[in-house]
């Protein structure tokens, strides 16, 4: 019997879980988190389904393991495994995840306050506050994000032809503004948008390619931000994030917010200085910023800030049992 222990802490951002595995994951080569994600995918990906799919994960899953950073002038790198696969970058992971690092003891910043993290794609500054033991706020500063490509049509099932806009904020994100087709997010049920999502991203996909210009190794539209109207006065704006196959985030998802600014920066929409209040689906609620204005490859792009909070749940300790026949998880 092969049975392989993984210490595991659990949290939630905003609503969205994040299990940080503290003990067991692989060791990797690489010579950044970009490379080592590579080698975790050809070699590991099961430890990902294992803990991320049922029966000892679900389908919003989502999490992170820590490695030491590849430049000794930041803190920690970071690989994100989910059920939609090992993302580049991760908006609620990150602040799940450096919650619970600094709340267990599992990393002690260079500077009190900031944290420097290596993540697959690229460079991510975090500040956060602190009361005691506790982390009551993380801020982080996303990698550059901007609008890829504007009013692709695709054709979505039961709605008609739908109108959207491709944007990259550590993933890349097709956004789906109300239109004549689509009233917003409080019309339609949850199962509608993730079947509707499900299609519409095998589609773009099938009709575009997405490739960040600077790294080749992250492709493909992974996730679909359906718009609606907030719940709440005080905020900006409001979104259903699809990811995995069955996936709505209950976080209003850090990528999904950094793609969504850079989709209303590059449409003169938002500003510099002007707050974004994303709500996710549930409500909770992200602060978005514009922490600096630069280009990718002539685009015009933003470094997103984006503001939550987490919660640390539990300790929980998995095993992967080879006996056992759903030690890879599944899915239905
Ligand atoms: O917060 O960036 C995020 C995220 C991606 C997928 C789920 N959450």
């Amino acid at each position: 019997m092969a049975r392989k222990t993984f210490f595991c802490i659990d949290a939630h951002t905003c609503g969205n879980p994040v299990r940080l595995v503290a003990g067991g994951g692989p060791i990797l080569q690489g010579s950044n988190m970009s490379e080592k994600r590579q080698h975790f995918l050809r070699d590991y990906d099961w430890i990902r389904r294992g803990l991320m799919f049922e029966p000892r994960g679900h389908d919003m899953m989502s999490g992170s393991i820590l490695y030491p950073p590849h430049d000794p002038e930041n803190d920690i790198g970071v690989l994100y495994i989910e059920t939609s696969g090992c993302l580049p970058m991760c908006g609620h992971g990150t602040i799940g995840t450096v919650t619970i690092a600094l709340e267990e003891g599992l990393i002690t910043p260079k500077v009190p306050g900031q944290l420097r993290l290596e993540t697959p794609a690229g460079l991510v500054k975090v500040s956060y506050t602190q009361e005691g033991r506790k982390v009551k706020t993380v801020k982080l500063t996303n990698v550059a994000s901007y609008l890829e490509a504007e009013k692709l049509t695709v054709e979505c099932p039961e709605l008609g032809e739908l109108t959207l806009d491709v944007a990259y904020g550590g993933n890349f994100y097709g956004i789906i503004d109300p239109q004549e087709n689509f009233k917003g997010i409080q019309h339609h049920a949850a199962d509608k948008l993730i079947s509707w999502s499900r299609e519409i991203r095998k589609r773009m996909n099938e009709h575009y390619t997405f490739v960040h210009p600077e790294n080749d190794t992250i492709r493909g539209l992974s996730h679909i931000l359906w718009a609606g109207t907030p719940l709440a006065a005080t905020s900006t704006a409001r979104n259903a994030v699809f990811y995995g196959d069955k996936a709505i985030d209950r976080s209003p998802c850090g990528t999904g917010t950094s793609a969504r600014m850079a989709q209303w920066y590059a449409k003169g929409l938002l500003k510099p200085g002007q707050e974004f209040i994303h709500e996710s689906y549930i409500g909770s609620i992200f602060k978005g910023t514009i922490e600096g204005e630069t280009t990718v490859i002539g685009k015009p792009a933003i470094l997103p800030g984006i503001e939550g909070w987490a919660m640390v749940t539990g300790l929980n300790t998995i095993f992967l049992d080879d006996d056992d026949p759903y030690v890879h998880g599944f899915q239905v």
